[in-house]
């Protein structure tokens, strides 16, 4: 398995929308495994393909206490979302060290598809409907900062970009 780079925001490629997947095999298998090695190692409890700048609609997470609980969810779909809404204070691991409150629908229902290409619904609230819905933001070239107001935007803007710098500087 393999660590994957991350991309960070505010890189163009991650508005990129992700296209179906199509084909499940071994190649599919090997980038699910190689996210979640590099979800875990982040550490984070989610990761979109999108954020390794692979363009195919797969998503990832674990929100178990014990990171030993993977989901995959394949070509997701939102079927059903609360009227209710919540906050919750959201980070990204495109865009580290920043969090913020995100209002999201409270309950959401979804289909997708597992690794072996089977579809599958779950009914998510909680810290699994924030994660499902923030990962499948990202999978229609949305990062959650897009969210806040463009102050806010702005200043999280610049202070990434000084960090590329400061990183390529050395
Ligand atoms: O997309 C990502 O970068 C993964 C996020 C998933 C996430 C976003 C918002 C709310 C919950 C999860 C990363 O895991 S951010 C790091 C993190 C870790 C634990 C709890 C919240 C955020
Ligand atoms: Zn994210």
């Amino acid at each position: 398995m393999s660590l994957l780079n991350i991309l960070r925001y505010p890189d163009v490629r991650l508005h990129k929308i992700a296209k179906p997947v199509t084909v499940f095999d071994t190649r599919l298998k090997k980038l699910i495994a190689d996210m979640a090695e590099t979800m875990y190692d982040a550490p984070g409890i989610g990761l979109a393909a999108s954020q390794v700048d692979v363009h195919q609609q797969l998503l990832i997470l674990d929100i178990s206490e014990t990171n030993d609980q993977l989901q995959v969810f394949i070509n997701p779909e939102i079927t059903w979302a609360s009227e209710e809404k919540k906050i919750y204070d959201e980070g990204c691991l495109s865009v580290p060290g920043v969090y913020d409150g995100v209002e999201r629908p409270a309950r959401i229902k979804a289909r997708a598809l597992d690794a072996d290409g089977k579809s599958f619904e779950v009914e998510a609230e909680g810290l699994l409907a924030v994660c499902l819905q923030h990962e499948m933001d990202h999978l229609k070239g949305k990062v959650f900062v897009e969210y806040l107001s463009p102050l806010k935007r702005n200043r999280i803007k610049t202070k990434m970009l000084k960090e590329e710098r400061d990183l390529k500087r050395g």
